[in-house]
């Protein structure tokens, strides 16, 4: 899974980028890979891993993990420039979600680029790039399909999805709220992989002050939140530069920093369970002396094609899943005697995998 993160100049994309990917470096098996200074590796944290990984003694745990890049340089105007602009709206392109920060924080002594703080007007200078930038795709799609429009019922019919698709833009709508039933239409609409189609988190950037009752006293959160549910998206309040700090922490004082501020869990959790449900994706384990390790899939995705996650043999050669909870697998304190209670399920290709169970896949190839 890959998040882009968005923004005008001095929201505080950075700040949040580098927090972010400081948590990562802590892990052994995914040492913050840079891959350029503006992605990064995060690993997904999850309590499930190690309680697991203590009952098998586990030589090695390996966490789901999410990449992030810091996408810089979005301004009015970049969907009009030659070069840059369009550049970094390509690398959006490549995401499956946006985190997109947003200045909810008062500080003189930061610039606002346009001069005050006002997060819905933000939201919309953004969002009106992004338009342009998947007006201009539809436009070339638009001329490519045309002329053959005329004898081909299919490319009528795309044609027409297409026109319409545009107008719904031009009338400053994101292709996210364009709503259709037809496979088709749906089929087209991935394909063209627009940037207004994408999920979108918002990043409420506010003061240190506002944390601790999630921004319900922040009057631009509660526009922001007005904004969000308009454009199906969901908000999660941070502040970045209390984000970075806690990057700087071992785990028992991260824990005792976050009481202190009157928060449970830390702004890259929040991201993270936002980003899942946004996405529908929840985990499945696998867990044994070698490894312990989490697995990403979206929700709905049966045994074979979670095995296929595994390895492609997984998913051909698939026999059946012996598959437990991880709950009642804890609880018994093994696998046999979680099968003498009648916990552990011999499920089929038919069997959707569900959040926390625990597999073990049969195959033969
Ligand atoms: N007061 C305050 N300043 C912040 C916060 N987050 C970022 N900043 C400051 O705002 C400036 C711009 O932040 P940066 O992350 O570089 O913004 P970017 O341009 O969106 O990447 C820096 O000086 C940060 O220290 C915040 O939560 N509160
Ligand atoms: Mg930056």
């Amino acid at each position: 899974m890959k998040l882009g993160i968005v923004g005008l100049p001095n929201v505080g994309k950075s700040t949040l980028f580098n927090s972010l990917t400081k948590v990562g470096a802590e892990s052994a098996n995914y040492p913050f890979c840079t891959i350029d200074p503006n992605v990064g590796v995060v690993m997904v944290p999850d309590e499930r891993l190690k309680l697991l990984a203590d009952l098998y003694h586990s030589a090695k745990v390996t966490p789901a993990v999410i990449e992030f890049v810091d996408i810089a340089g979005l301004v009015k105007g970049a969907s009009k420039g030659e070069g840059l602009g369009n550049q970094f709206l390509a690398n959006i392109r490549e995401v499956d979600a946006v985190v997109h920060v947003v200045r909810c924080f008062e500080d003189p002594n930061v610039i606002h680029v346009d001069g005050s703080v006002d997060p819905v007007r933000d939201i919309e200078t953004i969002n009106l790039e992004l338009i342009f930038s998947d007006i201009e795709i539809l436009e070339r799609r638009i001329a490519k399909t045309v002329r053959g429009a005329r004898n081909d019922k299919t490319l009528a019919k795309e044609l027409e999805l297409l026109n319409r698709l545009k107008e719904h833009l031009e009338a400053g709508n994101l292709a996210i709220t364009y709503q259709t039933d037809d496979e088709d239409e749906q089929k087209w609409l991935a394909e063209y992989n627009l940037l207004t189609a994408k999920p979108v988190i918002f990043a409420a950037n506010v003061s240190e002050d506002d944390l601790a009752d999630d921004g319900a006293s922040n009057q631009y959160v509660q526009e922001v939140r007005e904004h969000a549910k308009e454009q199906h998206s969901e908000v999660f309040v941070i502040c970045a530069q209390i984000e970075q700090e806690i990057a700087e922490l071992e785990d028992d004082e991260k824990k005792m920093f976050l009481e202190d501020l009157g928060l449970s869990e830390s702004g890259l959790e929040k991201l993270i369970k936002a980003s899942y449900r946004l996405l529908g994706l929840i985990s499945y384990l696998t867990a044994g002396e070698t490894e312990t390790r989490a697995w990403t899939i979206k929700l709905g995705t049966k045994a074979p094609q979670a095995a296929g996650k595994i390895h492609s043999d997984f998913e051909r050669g698939f026999i059946r899943a012996e598959v437990v909870n991880y709950k009642d697998l804890l609880e018994c304190g093994s696998l046999a005697a979680a099968k003498d209670k009648g916990l552990v399920g011999l499920e089929g290709k038919d069997y959707v995998v569900k959040d926390g169970d625990v597999i073990l896949f049969r195959f033969n190839v």
